[in-house]
């Protein structure tokens, strides 16, 4: 009887064991980690997932600061509720960062990112570190602040898109320093009241895009080779708007108004910068520190629109009759009579897609038609 008993514990421990191991070693696959239901700090969290698992973090305010070593994504339920404060647990600002990307392929996004007891300077935080790549920011707001992005790795594959950065009055909106990052997307971003809006230094084959860059220090400013500057609202910044030290970068559909200077060439190697179709309306429009800097300043057809330029347009195509002179090597041989708006990008109006739609729908009943035709019977 002792023996039967026995043999009936040992396999119903064999079955509990089998059903163990089915639940929990055979899952495979990423997992979502809920901060707090799950776990009740983020970083507890992160410590917790695996490569590809995603923390979903739900609105409330969390006072710490996130270390993320492995590949994966960090959620917050709502951008404007979901709200990480860096700088808690005695630690100081000086380099301190409240989010620290130290994996590849990692995704923060829908947060907002704070430094703690920003009135104190010893305290100031930056928002996010990027030390890693094939990482995305997206969606987040960034807020009062050191740097609001910053990275001095080698980096690359980093985008940067749709975030508020705004009132870091110690720091800048986003800063990539000294160490060759490349790749680099910063686009369709608000940034206000920073000390500068945009910094790379360094890099090359980077985009900064579609940004509004509003009410800073600086505006725009590259040290990189091969990038391209498009599309920006640039306005309103107490220093230059655009400032370009490298060469072979494409400069194009940027409106740059109300800074001190439009843009500015300095460095030891700036040339062979193309620019067409900006506008600028500064209280001085170019400033170029040495004299043997060669800039192009249209793309074959156009050039750039200049609040300044005094010129008459005799056959009214937009495009002015003589040259805006910026010094003996640089001059806009098409200036633009009219600013160009980086808000009216043209579309496509609804009955063009309709005749697209249309026309797509019977191309293909032609084609299947034609195919059914020729399949032998
Ligand atoms: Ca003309």
């Amino acid at each position: 009887m002792k023996k039967f008993v026995f043999i009936i514990v040992i396999f119903l421990v064999a079955i509990s064991a089998g059903i163990y191991i089915v639940v929990h070693v055979g899952r495979v696959g990423p997992k979502t980690l809920v901060v707090p239901d799950d776990y009740a700090t983020i970083g507890w969290a992160v410590g917790n997932a695996t490569a590809g698992d995603t923390v979903y973090v739900k609105s409330g305010t969390y006072n710490e600061s996130v270390n993320i070593d492995k590949p994966l994504s960090l959620i917050g339920e709502d951008m404007s509720s979901t709200i990480i404060v860096g700088g808690h647990a005695g630690l100081h600002g000086g380099g301190h960062h409240t989010i620290s990307v130290r994996a590849d392929n990692v995704t923060v996004s829908g947060f907002t990112i704070r430094s703690y007891d920003f009135d104190t300077p010893a305290w100031y935080f930056n928002g996010i570190y990027i030390g890693a790549n094939n990482c995305n920011v997206t969606g987040n707001i960034i807020e009062n602040c050191d740097d609001g992005v910053v990275s001095s790795d080698s980096v690359s594959s980093v985008i940067i898109s749709k975030n508020i950065i705004r009132d870091n009055a110690h720091g800048m909106g986003i800063l990539f320093i000294y160490a060759a990052p490349h790749d680099i997307t910063i686009t369709d971003n608000n940034i206000t009241s920073t000390t500068y809006g945009i910094g790379i230094h360094g890099g090359y084959s980077c985009v900064i895009s579609g940004n509004n860059v509003i009410n800073n220090g600086g505006g725009i400013g590259i040290h990189c080779s091969d990038s391209t500057i498009t599309g920006n609202n640039v306005t309103s910044n107490t220093g230059t708007g655009i400032n370009i030290d490298g060469s072979n970068n494409t400069i194009s559909g940027n409106y740059v108004a109300d800074n001190k200077v439009g843009v500015t060439f300095s460095g030891s190697m700036v040339n062979g910068n193309v620019l067409y179709n900006n506008s600028f309306d500064n209280d001085q429009n170019v400033q170029i520190t040495s004299t043997n800097y060669t800039e192009v300043w249209d793309n074959g057809t156009v050039g750039n629109y200049w609040s300044n330029y005094n010129g008459t347009d005799s056959n009214g195509d937009g495009i002015g009759d003589t040259p805006y002179i910026i010094d003996e090597n640089n001059q806009d041989i098409y200036p633009l009579m009219n600013p160009v708006d980086v808000t009216t990008i043209p579309e496509f109006s609804s009955w063009i897609i309709l005749l697209l739609v249309i026309t797509a729908t019977l191309l293909t009943i032609i084609c299947k038609q034609r195919l059914t035709k020729k399949q032998p019977v």
